[in-house]
């Protein structure tokens, strides 16, 4: 909807009416073309402010709209319109303009933005383009090169950046829309012939063709097989050298395409996910909104080895004071020097003073006595992080919420061994902490609904995606690499190469194939769980064979690397060979590839030709089959958690949604007919063994991914 009132006696104010961001619903829609009508015809009217309710201006289009029968005007008349009229139009900026809520005020005369506003066409992280007019009026009012970096990053500006810009007239600290009232009045009666930005030449540098080469050669390449940011290139492009109608035409056209393409259902599809995995739930039936978090004043971290340093930072930049705490006196040294650098990088890339007064650093332990939340980082062994907790609970005030930056070990075993189990939950960060976006609060039965609300929302003050999931071994993301890394190595047993995988899962969109990946984290990582595992030695006494354990196939290709002192890009060599240690460029190594023909022979293995498609196939099916089993043992809420954790720590490529939302566009009948296709080729690999919920959903008709939460509640509502 959208209000109407007259103001300061001659301005029609609009105000748009559609909380929580004041979407452009039909409603919204109908109520601007109305208003603006009225507004125009009204004698007594001179000028017309636009604004949002609750100092919002408006977020875009409906994105819930999408994929529905459409109704209501459309937005590229009703937009066309305004900037037709006849009175100037001033957009009174505040909060959000984003994507067609920009579009809307790009339409505009004039536009006003209050100093905290926010401005963007964030649309191509939708799997769109801005398709109101954003791709043709942008380059004509900021020139090309600034509208190809908004419109194919979809990046936010702040209202000043938006001025530099040339995309607001002008920038108040006060009331925006009082503001706009008064200059609306100021400009009443003026020609308004040159502020109809779609009149505008498209102002094109000399070197154009270069230029869109240029842009569009590295946008495919940070796009991983996206088509979006493409087709936003293309209608730029169309912007600089087609009329104004006809750019417009092309506009339509190419969103026609993004529009139906599976990529722009998987990206919005990402965008809810996102939001969806806020509203987190326990088995137990504790939820996001009847759990109350604790304040949370000051942090500490223990242990400042890589994880450490990285948590300690992104906890300063969400301007916590922070305890930092570390033994050994030359690993705290190095770890101060660490922290201040990337604390300083980080101010200057943000244009901000860095926060490093809020730490202070101890080599004793007592020094959290007054915090309010521990993150323990240190080494990954039970004995030593139980010892730390055990000081801890000692240590601290009452009430102190335990948390373990843990990626394999049990949570529910530490918490065991506290007199407050309640307090303890995991805080599962990702390399770098201060730079992945990606938190894991992992609860275990014991962990109170409020020590897990408190760490949500820490999370997210830390600008994370955090994601609450239960205790298992590897928790969720790391639980489904198992199976993917175990595939990658078979196939390579079987007569794959590196490269060849590599080359399947890029191809796919990751932005990084699984032994370039290994190769980047250090082989090493990997090799010392499968020692403490005991996988690493085959029990020759018992007559098991090098390539069995505990009654499954096992490939000891890592281990074997490892021997050989290869730990990937650290050592120069892993996978790949690389120039020297710590180089980032991998070369095919023949090493390695004769090494393979030697591993193949002498475990009488006859190389086959293998596919891509069977790459992806084993891979991936492999990794979504143990999402189903971790829905069916409710370690994850929903598809969505897994989704979102995949999409945000994992390299999942957004355009294709998430493990889950791609099963579900594959078609779930046809995961489980592959995977019990590569079952029968693999009787001894039991992560290939299809799990009970994909059948069961295959068996009710393979329902939509909205609806699989139903069948996994009713399952387990029967156990
Ligand atoms: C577009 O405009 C296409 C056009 O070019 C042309 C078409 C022809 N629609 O994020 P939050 C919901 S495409 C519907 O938690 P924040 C959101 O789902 C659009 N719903 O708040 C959530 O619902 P719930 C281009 C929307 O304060 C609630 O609002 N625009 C929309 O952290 C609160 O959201 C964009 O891409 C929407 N457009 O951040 C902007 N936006 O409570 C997308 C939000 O049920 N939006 N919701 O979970 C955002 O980036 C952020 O929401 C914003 C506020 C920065 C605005």
């Amino acid at each position: 909807m959208a209000l109407y009132s007259r103001v300061s006696g001659f301005v029609g104010l609009i105000t748009l009416q559609n909380p929580p961001v004041n979407a452009l619903s039909a409603a919204v829609r109908q109520g601007i073309v109305d208003m603006v009508e009225r507004a125009l015809g009204d004698p007594n009217v001179k000028s017309v402010v636009i604004c949002g309710q609750n100092g919002n201006f408006c977020g875009g289009a409906d994105i819930k709209e999408f994929g529905t029968n459409m109704s209501g005007p459309p937005l590229v008349p009703m937009i066309d319109a305004i900037e037709a009229a006849n009175k100037p139009v001033v957009a009174a900026i505040e909060g959000s303009a984003l994507g067609g809520g920009l579009e809307l005020a790009l339409g505009c005369h004039y536009r006003i933005a209050h100093s905290k506003a926010r401005l963007g066409l964030p649309e191509v992280t939708l799997g769109l383009l801005p398709a109101a007019g954003g791709t043709q009026r942008l380059p004509r009012l900021v020139g090309v090169p600034a509208a190809l970096n908004l419109i194919t990053t979809g990046r936010h500006v702040t209202a000043t950046q938006a001025l530099q810009l040339g995309i607001v007239d002008q920038v108040t600290d006060h009331n925006a829309v009082d503001v706009a009232v008064k200059f609306s009045l100021s400009v009443a009666g003026q020609s308004l012939d040159a502020r109809r930005i779609s009149t505008y030449p498209c102002p094109l540098p000399s070197d154009s063709d270069a230029l869109f080469e240029g842009v569009m050669q590295k946008v495919r390449q940070r796009a991983h097989g996206a088509i979006a940011p493409v087709a936003c290139v293309q209608a730029v492009r169309a912007a600089a050298t087609l009329p104004y109608s006809k750019g417009m035409e092309r506009e339509q056209e190419l969103m026609a395409t993004l529009f139906t393409s599976g990529q722009a259902r998987a990206q919005q599809y990402c965008f809810f996910a996102q939001r969806a995995v806020g509203r987190w739930r326990m088995p137990s039936g504790a939820r996001w909104d009847t759990s109350k978090p604790r304040p949370v004043h000051k942090a500490a971290v223990i242990g400042l080895g890589t994880m450490g340093r990285g948590i300690t930072v992104a906890l300063a930049q969400t301007g916590l004071s922070v305890v930092a705490v570390e033994t050994q006196e030359k690993q705290l040294m190095e770890a101060k020097q660490a922290v201040s650098g990337m604390l300083e990088r980080g101010a200057k890339r943000h244009g901000v003073a860095p926060t490093l007064d809020r730490i202070s650093y101890s080599q004793n332990i007592h020094a959290v006595a007054e915090v309010d939340l521990v993150i323990e980082a240190v080494f990954e062994d039970m004995a030593l992080k139980t010892e730390v907790f055990q000081q801890l609970s000692a240590v601290c005030k009452p009430g102190t919420l335990l948390c373990t930056n843990t990626s394999a070990l049990d949570v529910d075993k530490l918490a065991s061994k506290m007199p407050n189990p309640e307090l303890v939950v995991g805080m599962h960060f990702f390399a770098p902490a201060h730079v992945m976006k990606l938190l894991e609060v992992v609860y275990g039965p014991r962990s109170s609904p409020q020590a897990v609300a408190t760490a949500m929302q820490l999370g997210k003050k830390m600008g994370k995606v955090s994601v609450a999931v239960g205790n298992c071994r590897g928790f969720v993301g790391n639980r489904m690499l198992m199976p993917y890394l175990q595939q990658a190595f078979f196939l390579l047993e079987e007569g794959a190469t590196p490269e060849l995988v590599d080359r399947a899962l890029e191809e796919f969109g990751f932005p990084m194939g699984v032994f370039r990946m290994s190769d980047l984290s250090g082989l090493d990582v990997g090799w010392r769980v499968r020692k403490r595992d005991e996988l690493v030695e085959p029990d020759m006494a018992s007559g098991q064979s090098a390539r069995i354990r505990q009654g499954s196939r096992y490939s000891p290709l890592g281990d074997l690397l490892c021997e050989q002192g290869r730990f990937g890009q650290k050592t120069g060599r892993g996978w790949y060979q690389y120039d020297k240690p710590g180089s980032r460029v991998a070369r095919s190594d023949p090493w390695l590839h004769s090494f393979l023909v030697e591993y193949r022979a002498r475990h009488g293995l006859v190389p086959r030709s293998i596919d891509q498609q069977e790459v992806l196939e084993r891979c991936l099916y492999a990794l979504i089959n143990e999402g189903f089993r971790i829905l069916e043992d409710g370690i994850a809420a929903g598809p969505e958690d897994i989704d979102v954790i995949y999409v945000f720590g994992y390299g999942w490529p957004k355009h294709r949604g998430g493990p889950m939302f791609y099963a579900g566009m594959v078609g779930l009948a046809k995961v489980l007919e592959r995977l019990e296709h590569y079952q029968q080729a693999h009787p001894d690999v039991p992560y290939l063994q299809p799990c009970s919920l994909l059948r069961r959903l295959v068996a009710s008709g393979s329902p939509p991914i909205h609806r699989w939460r139903e069948a996994i509640k009713k399952r387990q509502s029967q156990l």
